[in-house]
């Protein structure tokens, strides 16, 4: 099968679909959405009206949501790293440190770059600082569990951590993760070591000046 991925580089939930590919040495046909009128772009909006991206395209096939992508090539292109354990409790806890990352970390991270990228008068400051409000309280939880974790659902790479390591790599440029959390810090920089993720950060740097808010000088 030839699986094609419409993604960009320095799209966070792109590098999380990116991770898993990468893990298993998946092959795939790159389509890199260079800008609206890309013709990448064109057919991504043709087969997912929400033109979110990133976008797995298999024969008719087409696959929406990053965690949805990983499971998809899990089950139909599976490799020797299993990203979603056979066991069903295993799984479970899985989804659920998926869904933190996505719902706790992601989400108010991009709620903050957002915001910058609107019209002076259409900001939302209040929604922001909620959105900082839910980073620290996630930081601090997440520290909790990292105690005694090397990932995030335990000893294995999993799903969880292909989405960690592009969330918590840009929720820490957009709201440092700081020195009070010196687990996640810990866990953010093994990410960054991973094989996989450092790739897809390396092909993502010629992008750093496409960051809002100004990449720092750091990964
Ligand atoms: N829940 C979706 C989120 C998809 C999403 O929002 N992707 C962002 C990039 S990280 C995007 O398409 N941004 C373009 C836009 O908002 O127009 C997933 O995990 O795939």
């Amino acid at each position: 099968m030839t699986l094609k991925l419409y993604y960009h580089p320095f799209s966070s939930c792109c590098q999380k679909a990116l991770v898993a590919l990468y893990e298993n040495a998946v092959p795939f046909e790159s389509h890199i959405l260079a800008g609206p009128d890309s013709p990448a772009f064109r057919e991504l909006a043709e087969r997912w009206s929400m033109k979110r991206f990133p976008v797995l395209v298999d024969g008719e096939r087409t696959v929406i949501e990053a965690s949805c992508i990983i499971e998809y090539v899990g089950l139909y292109a599976p490799g020797p790293v299993c990203l979603i354990p056979g066991d069903p409790r295993a799984a479970l806890e899985v989804r659920t440190m998926d869904r933190f990352f996505d719902n706790y970390v992601s989400t108010p991270q991009q709620k903050i770059v957002a915001d910058s990228l609107r019209p002076e008068d259409a900001r939302d400051p209040y929604g922001v600082l909620e959105a900082r409000n839910m980073l620290d309280t996630a930081y601090t939880w997440l520290d909790k569990v990292m105690s005694h974790r090397e990932w995030a659902a335990g000893e294995h790479f999993s799903l969880a951590d292909c989405g960690a390591a592009p969330f918590l790599f840009y929720a820490d440029w957009t709201h440092p993760i700081g020195n009070a959390h010196p687990n996640v810090t810990a866990y953010r920089r093994r990410l960054l070591e991973r094989p996989s993720f450092a790739r897809a950060v390396d092909e993502a740097r010629p992008y750093r000046k496409l960051f809002p808010l100004g990449a720092p000088d750091r990964d």
